[in-house]
Order: C-alpha cells, then structure tokens, then sequence
C-alpha cells in the first residue's frame, strides 16, 4: 500500500507494518480520477461543499507529489430536475439564467479556494447531455429499463422518492401536519405519475458479492457496514424518470418526448462523461475515487454501482464517505439563517487558514462543528505559532546572519545504533534521537493517512513533529551559542541545520493542504520548485552519510511572517470601540 518512492525509505519504518496493498491503492505511476458531488445550482455554495472539495483536492495533491500522474480531479455542478426549476420560478428568472449564475459562483469559490480541478462539468452541457442518452440508451438495450405507473412519496429538494417507512409526519411553520423525510426533514408530495423504472432489485445479489469482495471500496468502514445493512432490506426497481408536463427542466428520454431522465441518474453519469464516456472512457474507468458527503451515499454506493453494471461497466474504485459540518451545534439551513459563507471565511481566516482547519478539523467520520473561535485558536496556535514561529526563529538574522542553510556536523550529532553512546562523545540528547525518528518515519505515515482517508490525522502527525522540532531548537537555545568558538558554531550550525531540514519536510507534506503556506516556506528555505516532490523527502541525509544539496545554498528571500496571527472576536470589537491601539 504505501508505494513512496525508494528514495523516501531510507531506513524501516518503526510504525507497525502497514495493511496490504488493495484495490484502489495508489502510488508513482497510477493512474487516479478523483470527483467531488456535483453541486445543486439552487443556492449558493456553503463550507460543507467547499469541505468536499478540499478533500478531493488535497487527495488530488497528494498522488501529484507520489508520482507525476496521471491524475484528475472532476468537479461541477448539477444543473437540472424540479429542485432547480421550482428555484428558478421562485426567484422570478429563467432555469437557464440560475444556473449560470450559481454555477459560476462554484467555480469562482473553488478557483478561489485553491481547488486543483481539471475539469468542472455542468449537467447542461452538450457533452453531458450526449452521455446520458448514452447510457440511457445502454440500459434500455440491456432489457433493463420498463413502463410503470409509479405511485409514492417523492422529496423535491433531495430529488428523491422515498418508502412509506423513510417518511415521517411534523408540523409544518403553521403547525399544520406535513409529511417529511425522516433522513433529511425534508417536506414531501404524494405522486402518481406513469415513469420508467430501472430493474434495481435484480442487482442486489451483485451488489454484495461487489461488497464483500472489495471491503475497502467504501471508507471510512462504518459506512461500509451501513451499506452492508443497506442490503439486508428490501430493494425495489427504481423510477428513473417523470412525465416531461411536471419535469421540463431536464434531458429527455431519447424516444419518448413525454419523459424526462430522473435528476440523479443524469447527474451521476456525470462521472463517465468526464471520463470521456462514450468514446473515451475506458482510459480511466474504473479508476475513480469519488469523494461524498454522507447525504447522498445510497446513490454512490447503491444506484450508481448497479446502473454501471447494468450496462456492462465496472463499479467505482473507491467511495470515499465524509459527514457533515454543523455551525455552533446546528445543522446548517437557509431557514435558521446561519449557512456560512465560505468566501466571507477566506476573508477573515485566509485561504490557506481556512482550508487548513477545514481538513485538520474535519473528521470523516462523525459531524464536525464551525464557530469562529475555534478556526482562529487552531490556526494561531499551529500555523502561526508553532509553525511560523519555528521558521522566523531559525531563520532570524540574530541567529543565521549568512543567511545560508548551513553545515551539519556528524561529530556533534552521531549517528550509532545506540545513542547513549553517542551522547558520550556528541551533544545530541537521546529527545534528538527520537525527533530524527520521527521525522524519518512522517512521510510514510502521511502518505498512509492520506490513503486510508485520514488527512485529518495526517496533519496531527505532522503538527506533532513540529512541537517536537520546536522542543528540539529551545532545548539546545542556539541563541546562546558562541559563533566565535569553533566548536559552539559547529553544533549551532548543525541545530540550524537539523531545524531547516525538519521544517523542509513539513513544508514538501503540508503542500496538498496549504499550498500557498508551504510553498512561501519552502521558497524561504531556498528550495526550488522541482525539489519539492516526495521523492526529496529523503530527511537529513547528512545524518545517513550522503550529501545534502541544499548545505550552504542561500536561503530564499524573507517576505514576512509565515501565516500572521489571526486576530479573535474579542480584540477586533475592542479595537472597533478604540479599546485596543
Ligand atoms: O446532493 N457538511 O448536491 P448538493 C459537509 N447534486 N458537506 C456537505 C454539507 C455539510 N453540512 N452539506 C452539503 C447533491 N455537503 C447532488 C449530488 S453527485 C452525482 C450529485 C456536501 O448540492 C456533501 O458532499 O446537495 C454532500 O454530499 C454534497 O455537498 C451535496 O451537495
């Protein structure tokens, strides 16, 4: 599983062994095609889909830096079905006219965001619309496809038909009794309407052996085993489209002109059209990693798997599952007014500030709440102080005034197999030992963060070494060193040295999530932008008795502080009252 370049492994990882290579696991040479959802245009984007497509971009990253690609990164947005249409009416324009406008602020909010994609489909487009007749035309082939009279529940803003079971009754803003969803709260309407229907109970058989075959295609595990349970119930065929008179608003069923396609098979095949479906896929189909929110799970990981067989195509690679952002314990929604802006949280965080606590706070899988306070003591606290702190002090010109990377002395930090002995005769302390450690063994445990889902973890790591580095340089108090004293410079020199090389690491790791962040790091350390793969996380090769190309290169220029200390709520409203100079 952990393919890292051999350069990177320069000594066995004291980490326990990790798990087998599987399916879907990547490493230098692999092809990848990660994908976000694509977002509904009927309002504006909101941190929980900004949150997706973090996740996707720094996975995206991440395999950039294994191995140069191929790689892909699709996101977009989910133009048509009732939900759309009826938003449209309500805000007095044309569906056309809403989609281009909130899918603009999509892209916008994602370049914005530092999202790396490679393509941004919108479901409106030519290309689209040619691959799911497509695939429509696949599946009614395949003898997969019949006419019904479809009679049941049917949820607009999830564009979903639901059982008698997945419903549930509340009273409404009048306090009158009104039929909602049990999963999303959302209000439903009885319809009955002649639609055709996709012959999902038949894939049900498929759709385990799938699962039990490839454990890890769904992660993080517990929503595998929901799927699993998923299974256990019922499966009944699928609607996979309305009567064109309620529905105009999407593509129409090639043949039949008094049909549309249902909203969620056109918007999942998606994927394929990015893929270059039909003509061009199979370059990388199967060998998508689709990232989700919680929400829209039975539709990747049931829906979607069973129409890809229906037409002779393999299922996804990997279903990578994330739950949701909560704002100060509640769930976000246009009607309790607290959705929060994304754009609003670059604004006071920074890009790189918020994307950091966004993917070192966000946890895949429980819920993760947003309140201000938080992003603004994480982000000081680790950004600022720990990170940018250790970078000013070893850089100072009080403590480096050549302004170099400079000598590492293998005299005053040995290397030997058991470093009591070494402390006899060099000053590295046994706590020196363990940083080296660690430091060795961090970019195999990121990279095994990375590919178990875990980034979150994988920045605790990093972060930790930081401290750890931190501990080292205000252990060994350079600033006390004599320069003038032969051998006080050597063992300055080689703290200076030993600091530089750690945070050189952290800078190359922490790329997929705060690219602006590390690269200024890594500019202020003079590293050039082709040093900055994983195959040069070889650490402190000094140490290891081979040559460091960086010793006695100039440093980069110093452009100020790493990431400035945010300010909290509490001094901006005193500063606002002219409390605070
Ligand atoms: O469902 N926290 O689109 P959508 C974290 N168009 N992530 C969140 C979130 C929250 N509070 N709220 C939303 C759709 N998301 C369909 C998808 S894909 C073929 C079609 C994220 O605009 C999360 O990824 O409702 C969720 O699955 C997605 O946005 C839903 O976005």
């Amino acid at each position: 599983m952990l393919s890292l370049p051999a350069r990177c492994l320069l000594r066995p990882p004291r980490l326990p062994l990790p798990a087998p290579p599987r399916r879907g696991s990547y490493g230098p040479g692999r092809r990848w095609f990660l994908s976000t959802p694509i977002f509904y245009v009927n309002g504006p984007p909101h941190i929980g889909h900004l949150y997706s497509a973090l996740l996707a971009d720094a996975l995206h990253r991440h395999r950039g830096l294994l191995g140069p690609g191929p790689g892909r990164l699709a996101t977009g947005t989910d133009e048509h079905g009732l939900k759309i249409q009826q938003a449209a009416a309500a805000a007095g324009t044309s569906p056309a006219e809403l989609c281009d406008h909130v899918s603009g602020l999509f892209r916008d909010l994602f370049s914005r965001a530092a999202v790396s994609f490679t393509d941004f489909i919108r479901t409106t487009e030519p290309r689209h619309r040619r691959a799911v007749q497509c695939f429509w035309t696949a599946l009614q082939g395949r003898g997969l496809l019949y006419k019904d009279f479809y009679e049941g529940w049917y949820c607009t803003p999830d564009e979903c038909f639901l059982t008698q079971a997945q419903i549930t009754e509340r009273p409404d803003a009048q306090g009158h009794p009104c039929k909602v969803s049990l999963e999303s709260g959302h209000q439903v309407h009885w319809t009955k309407e002649e639609n055709y229907m996709f012959k999902l109970s038949e894939f049900q058989e498929p759709l385990r052996k799938w699962l039990q075959g490839n454990r890890h295609v769904i992660s993080p595990e517990p929503f595998y085993q929901v799927v699993l349970q998923w299974l256990e119930e019922d499966l009944p065929d699928l609607s996979v489209s309305r009567e064109r008179s309620r529905l105009q608003w999407g593509i129409p069923v090639p043949g039949d002109s008094t049909q549309t396609i249902y909203v969620w098979v056109d918007a999942l095949v998606n994927y394929l059209t990015v893929a270059g479906y039909p003509d061009a896929h199979h370059a990388w189909w199967p060998a998508v990693h689709h990232v989700v929110g919680k929400d829209i799970l039975k539709f990747h990981a049931i829906y979607w798997p069973a129409l890809l067989m229906a037409v002779g195509l393999d299922p996804p690679e990997q279903i990578y599952v994330h739950s949701h952002w909560t704002v100060h314990g509640q769930k976000m929604s246009k009607s309790l007014g607290n959705v929060v802006d994304p754009v609003a949280c670059f604004k006071q965080y920074t890009v790189d500030g918020f994307r950091y606590f966004l993917l070192r706070q966000g946890v895949p899988e429980r819920d993760c709440d947003y309140y201000e306070e938080k992003v603004i003591k994480l982000v000081n606290s680790e950004l600022a102080d720990a990170l940018g702190g250790l970078l000013n002090r070893c850089t100072a010109p009080s403590i480096n005034p050549s302004g170099i990377y400079p000598h590492f002395s293998a005299l005053c930090f040995r290397k030997g197999s058991d470093h009591m002995d070494v402390e006899a005769s060099g000053r590295a302390l046994a706590e020196d030992y363990e940083l080296v450690a660690s430091v060795d063994r961090l970019p195999l445990q990121v990279t095994d963060y990375f590919e178990h889902f875990q980034i979150y973890k994988a920045l605790e790591s990093v972060v930790a070494c930081v401290r750890q580095t931190n501990g080292f340089f205000q252990r060994h108090a350079p600033w006390k060193l004599c320069r003038d004293n032969p051998a006080e410079k050597c063992w300055l020199d080689t703290v200076l040295h030993v600091t530089l090389e750690c945070l050189r690491i952290y800078g190359i790791l922490l790329q997929p999530v705060i690219p602006a962040t590390a690269d200024k790091l890594l500019s202020r350390l003079g590293i050039k932008p082709e040093e900055r793969a994983f195959t040069d996380l070889t650490f402190l090769p000094r140490y290891h008795g081979k040559p460091c190309p960086f010793e006695g290169r100039r440093l980069g220029p110093d452009t100020g502080a790493l990431f400035p200390r945010l300010e909290t709520p509490r001094r901006r409203q005193l500063e606002i009252k002219g409390l605070r100079p």
